[in-house]
């Protein structure tokens, strides 16, 4: 195991930000009880405990300095290498009935889970150092924010969440000192970072989250996908706002039109990319700001939808990461930066595969060994991170913290399909919008364990993170279409199309501004489009191709739809909703039906 987390002794004014709050007094008392730690430290997320912490992490060699002359204050991390993605075999929804949890969910019964985990968490922390994080979750003056605590006994998640969320002070402030103010209590321990004793427990009617035996983010970050996901889509649908997988990106005409998109994509699939889309010169005088890469909240205003961004910081995916595919990704990552399992190369910089330029003739790989260009293994691994600050982004957007959130123009859903979907469409309606969203489906990736390249369905790309009964959540996607007066339009989008060669028929990267720019003509009233069996399809001439070195081929390749792979995709689409048991509301049942009834017109 790489990770003993041993204790850590900090100087005075160090780790002593003690909440006011007595509920979270009592129960971080009842957690210290059962697992025993040396000493309690009270993360208040200043500097200069950052630093403090730091200098530890490197004394424990949980952190290793990289080229400080390249990148200023970064570092990496070598999770351990049985520890390098979200485990959704062992993650659990914790409800009182089985129905609550529905049928995409891992289902465990509260109480027997709360017994087990509380066994392995029997004296995990002795000898160790707990953690206490306070932290608010979405812009302080925001009435979507939420406060979680975590408890670990990671010094790494303690420095990942100090980029992630708003950590300190700003959460105690919301919290105040009333026994029923609503926040979220998140327990983790490292345990012995064993894959047998790995549990990622979410019970969402206590808003508590209990991560054991891993170090990975996405299992231990408890922040991202366990509160502002997993609870947060259930307390979402409890009050009436939405909790979305979705980047929130804002886009300029030279005239000064701006609209705010969100787009739905699962794991590794672009969001950050796009979310940080610099446009091609053609598009001269557009700009594109990034309010966020991988989480919406969402709430209606005047019957509009508005969205903020509840993180603080990115937690991106490295391999492929390039001044070419993402300048701005790697303009932010170049300082203040925390890698995790990339590749050191000999002047002390961190390299991943995809990164510009030549590949470096040695290395040393992500778990600790040399590596060189006739390795069989990647240097990075294929799930490779960065964690760093929204505020490094160059063209983050100037109302990232609005508390109202950003309104919203378009919905715009996607997957990694190669064949079947062209390359965008818009949906009739509300109603058949959510259709899209529930059918989506996409090739696996790394971002999970388990087989890459398979097309599951992935309904908004929350599979893996609805906290509750998915026929709930398309209800409540429903329901929320009723109270806009003014919708977002909804559209589907698919970067990733082959051609019969097997090659990209789309370029992708920036060039999707050229989607974009349909996707806002349409929202404006003044894209061209023709109706198809599918939805509202743009024409080659409707989309701004202009200086894009493509084919009509291509093109004509992208936009169109063939009727025997959609004859098979309405299928999947019906065996799928079958294969949940009856929970699919009768209004997307019909979409279903209407979809292949416009085939037969
Ligand atoms: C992520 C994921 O890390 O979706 O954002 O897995
Ligand atoms: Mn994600």
């Amino acid at each position: 195991m790489r990770n003993p987390a041993p204790a850590i002794v900090p100087p005075n004014g160090i780790g002593d930000a003690k909440p006011g709050n007595q509920a979270v007094l009592d129960w971080v008392h009842d957690v210290a009880t059962l697992t025993e730690p040396e000493n309690i430290f009270w993360c208040g997320g200043s500097d200069r405990e950052n630093e403090f912490l730091i200098a530890e992490s490197l004394k424990q060699n949980v952190l290793i300095k990289v080229n400080p002359k390249k990148f200023p204050r970064s570092y990496l991390h070598r999770s351990d290498p049985n520890d390098v993605a979200r485990v959704e075999q062992f993650t659990f929804v914790c409800t009182p009935t089985k129905e609550e949890a529905g049928p995409t969910n891992n289902w465990s019964e509260p109480r027997e889970t709360y017994t087990k985990l509380r066994s392995l968490l029997k004296e995990a922390m002795r000898g160790r150092t707990m953690f206490v994080i306070p932290y608010l979750m979405g812009p302080p003056d925001s009435p979507l924010a939420k406060v979680g605590f975590e408890i670990t006994d990671s010094i790494y998640v303690v420095l990942s969440m100090r980029i992630m969320t708003r950590m300190g002070e700003t959460a105690l402030k919301r919290l105040g000192s009333q026994s029923k103010a609503e926040w979220n209590r998140g327990v983790h321990s490292l345990l012995d970072v064993n894959p047998n004793r790995r549990f990622i427990c979410h019970f969402p009617q206590d808003n508590t989250i209990i991560s054991v035996g891993s170090g990975y983010g996405g299992n231990v970050l408890l922040s991202k996908k366990c509160l502002a996901l997993r609870i947060g889509s259930y307390l979402a649908c409890k009050q009436g706002w939405m909790a979305e997988h979705m980047l929130i990106l804002g886009v300029e005409s030279p005239e000064g039109r701006k609209h705010y998109v969100v787009a739905a994509f699962p794991s590794a699939c672009g969001k950050t990319n796009f979310a940080m889309l610099i446009p091609p010169k053609h598009f001269k005088g557009w700009k594109v700001t990034t309010v966020g890469d991988d989480i919406a909240w969402m709430q209606v205003r005047n019957g509009r939808l508005y969205a903020v961004n509840p993180e603080n910081g990115y937690f991106g995916v490295l391999p492929g990461t390039s001044y070419k595919s993402n300048p701005n990704a790697m303009k932010s990552i170049a300082h203040d930066t925390i890698y995790t399992n990339a590749a050191l190369i000999d002047d002390g910089e961190v390299w991943w595969e995809g990164k510009d330029g030549a590949r470096p003739p040695h290395a040393i790989d992500w778990r600790g060994n040399d590596w060189t260009p006739s390795s069989k293994e990647k240097a990075a691994h294929p799930n490779s991170r960065f964690t760093t600050p929204i505020r490094n982004n160059p063209a983050l957007d100037p109302d990232v913290e609005k508390g109202e959130g950003v309104p919203i123009s378009a919905i715009i859903f996607g997957g990694r399909r190669s064949d079947t979907v062209p390359l965008v469409y818009q949906a009739f309606d509300w109603a058949h919008g959510v259709y899209l969203g529930a059918t989506m489906a996409s090739e696996t990736t790394a971002a999970a364990t388990g087989a890459v390249g398979r097309v599951r369905r992935d309904p908004m790309a929350m599979l893996p993170f609805c906290g509750y009964n998915i026929g709930d959540y398309f209800q409540h996607w429903l329901d929320m279409g009723k109270r806009l007066t003014r919708p977002p339009l909804i559209f589907n989008v698919n970067w990733f199309r082959k051609g019969t060669d097997g090659k990209f028929l789309w370029s992708g990267f920036g060039e999707n501004m050229r989607v974009l720019k349909w996707i806002v003509d349409r929202c404006e009233g003044h894209g061209g489009a023709v109706q198809s069996p599918i939805g509202w399809l743009p024409s080659p001439h409707d989309l701004d191709l202009a200086d894009l070195d493509i084919d009509h081929k291509c093109v004509a390749e992208l936009l169109g739809i063939d009727h025997e792979e959609w004859q098979k995709e309405i299928g999947a689409h019906e065996k799928f909703f079958k294969s949940l048991g009856g929970v699919v509301p009768e209004e997307l049942l019909d979409q279903s039906k209407q979809l292949a009834a416009r085939f037969k017109e």
